[in-house]
């Protein structure tokens, strides 16, 4: 059997010989010495929920069939799986809690770092909440629209849909879901009541259960849309911005500081600050100041934002480290793996945590407070300038692979041009093509990156199939990565890889959006946490049509999902009525209930259903089918 290759990525490829030679592991390295894997881990039947455990079952039905209190298969898979869920949307909406609660803080006064950098979103946003902006003075509605979020994490009574639920979705599918009972009424009850029910001796049936998984992951849902909305209000709404991806954005004259994780909170001050002291970077002796660049999602964040060149994405960010030209790489929260302080223990890198939750041993731990956000950040850039002066330029590897990526296709920007096109109803452009078959659906690449997959390889190897059947394509989180990285951002990709109906759609839009050329192959809509920016277009367009989300042409796909967060998306995409493909077997498989129900059954019930395909060219055959029976059904 041919051994898989660990990277489509030339810039990883390019340093793993290097990192071998130097005797530095990676995440590559980890996974061969960890194989073969947990069979009843790969299956969801071991369960570790008390201590009379651990226990697991017997899948060839030999051994125990039921762990020590009685749980059989199913009862431990659907379990094993609601945890997931519970962990992804705490990670999502405590993200969210964060920006709702510093957008509060600014509208009492209290964030000096901070300002309403989008007030016209606010006020539209106070709108859809119902709060009447009109004649409100903007920290008012600040305030205003902070406390409704912060309810969607407090309120008490179960019969309350939460706010940012119910306003975002279509009323057709707020009323089934709803009927359903698994509107969530408060994010943290929601998490908190996973906890409960799963519990040693609580929920033992699995199908309750997995509509409990449903009701978390649009808790996560929830969580994830607060998130973006608010974080568009503060730090500014995307538009599209030209810059460029992979690991040859660093710099070797520079003072170059990674920023790494999720939130924007921080990575947003470090760039402000960063500006600021270029004079002192140079003065160290770095020709070309200080260059900021993004890693994971906090690098989507900033690149959408500000267009700061993303760096790599998630499984290869041991490697930004191993170019030796990183000085400090500042990381916040999630998907920062803690082998990057032993790579950086190779090297002068300083790895710095920021937030009290979230440490790392071998890390210099800044504490980064919203209050005094200045004073950390410049603390934080001042660790990095010194750093710079013990890099060992022997040891700079620095690959000459980078890409070209337009990024910055928010909800908001995506109408703006379509809005080119058609000033007076700019959804018109985009359904009549969809209608006229131009365009044949929309598909959206979300979640991470897998060592059971080769990095990146699923994204590309699909997007380049679903391109040929003019799908319009967009893309969040690592996945975003590793579009960037591999040169599907761009105008080129259009040309070389849309299908005929597309590549004209994407050119009259991208042309007379001012962009002199088409739209590029894949839009790049944000982080992980931005998959909400796909929901608003497809909302409106299904608003607009006058139906529920599951008759769209509409599909999505984790192709090398991995964390907890991408269990959760995936999840309420499916209650959004998606089909949703995941490219990893999820660790379900122990359960016939379980598998049959999120395959099978979520059909009938919600609409959307998983296709789990771990061949990207089948696995784009079978979106591309789901598209196709969905034009059906609209009878188009
Ligand atoms: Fe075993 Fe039941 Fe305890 Fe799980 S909850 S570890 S199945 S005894
Ligand atoms: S960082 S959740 S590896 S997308 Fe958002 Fe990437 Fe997945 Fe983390």
């Amino acid at each position: 059997m041919s051994k898989m290759k660990n990277t489509i990525d030339p810039a990883v490829n390019y340093l793993l010989p290097l990192a071998k030679k130097a005797g530095i592991e990676t995440v590559w390295d980890r996974f061969a010495a960890m194989k073969p894997q947990c069979g009843f881990g790969e299956l969801g039947i071991c369960c570790r929920i008390c201590w009379k455990g651990p226990c697991r079952i017997d899948p060839f039905g030999n051994g125990p069939q039921r762990g020590v209190c009685g749980a059989d298969a199913h009862t431990i898979v659907a379990r094993n799986l609601i945890r997931m869920i519970a962990g992804g949307a705490a990670a999502h909406s405590d993200h969210g809690r964060h920006i709702a609660l510093t957008l509060l803080e600014v509208g009492e006064g209290h964030a000096p770092a901070y300002r309403i950098k989008d007030e016209q979103k606010l006020r539209n946003i106070a709108e859809k909440l119902n709060l009447a902006p009109a004649g409100k003075d903007i920290r008012q509605v600040a305030k205003e629209v902070a406390l409704a979020s912060l309810e969607d994490y407090s309120r008490q009574k179960y019969s309350i849909s939460c706010n940012w639920a119910k306003e975002t979705l279509t009323a057709e599918r707020v009323d089934k879901l709803v009927e359903l009972g698994v509107m969530p009424h408060n994010i943290d009850a929601v998490i908190a009541e996973i906890m409960h029910r799963t519990h040693v001796g609580c929920d033992a049936d699995a199908v309750n259960l997995l509509l409990g998984v449903i009701k978390g992951a649009l808790a996560d849902y929830t969580g994830m849309y607060l998130s973006t909305e608010l974080s568009d209000v503060l730090f500014g709404t995307p538009e599209p911005v030209v810059t460029a991806a992979n690991l040859g954005v660093l710099k070797k004259d520079a003072v170059n500081i990674a920023v790494h994780g999720h939130n924007p909170v921080l990575s947003e001050v470090i760039c402000d600050v960063a500006l600021k002291m270029n004079e002192e970077a140079k003065k160290a002796g770095a020709k070309e100041g200080i260059n900021v660049v993004g890693i994971c999602c906090t690098g989507n964040e900033v690149m959408m934002r500000r267009g700061i060149p993303l760096a790599t994405n998630y499984l290869s960010q041991e490697l930004a480290i191993i170019t030796g030209a990183v000085d400090a790489m500042v990381v916040d929260v999630q998907c920062i793996m803690p082998a990057i302080t032993g790579v950086a223990g190779c090297f002068h890198t300083e790895v710095i945590t920021t937030i009290a939750t979230n440490k790392i041993p071998g890390a210099t731990h800044v504490e980064f407070r919203e209050d005094s956000a200045f004073d950390s950040a410049k603390k934080i850039v001042e660790v990095a300038i010194d750093a710079f002066k013990r890099r060992d330029n022997r040891k700079v590897n620095i690959p000459d692979y980078k890409q070209t990526a337009i990024a910055g296709f928010s909800a908001e920007a995506i109408m703006a041009a379509l809005s080119k096109v058609n000033a007076k109803d700019p959804l018109k452009p985009l359904i009549d093509n969809i209608v006229n078959g131009n365009i044949q659906g929309i598909a959206l690449f979300a979640g991470c990156n897998n060592t059971q997959v080769t990095q990146d390889n699923n994204f590309i190897t699909i997007a380049k199939e679903l391109a040929k059947n003019n799908v319009l394509m967009l893309a969040t989180g690592c996945g975003a990565g590793a579009f960037a990285k591999n040169g599907l951002m761009t105008q080129e990709a259009t040309e070389a890889y849309a299908g005929d109906s597309l590549k004209a759609v994407l050119t009259a839009i991208g042309k007379s959006a001012g962009l002199n050329g088409p739209l590029p192959l894949v839009l790049h809509m944000g982080s992980c946490v931005d998959n909400t920016r796909a929901v608003k277009v497809a909302v409106a367009v299904a608003n607009k049509l006058g139906v529920d989300l599951d008759k769209l042409p509409v599909v999505a796909s984790a192709p090398e999902a991995m964390a907890e967060k991408a269990v959760a998306i995936a999840t309420w995409a499916v209650a959004l009525g998606l089909p949703t493909h995941i490219g990893i077997v999820p660790q379900i498989m122990g359960s016939s209930v379980v598998a049959k129900f999120l395959t099978e059954k979520a059909k009938d019930l919600l609409g959307g259903y998983f296709i789990v395909e771990t061949d990207p060219k089948k696995a784009a055959d079978q979106l591309f089918t789901a598209i196709k029976e969905r034009r059906k059904g609209l009878s188009i």
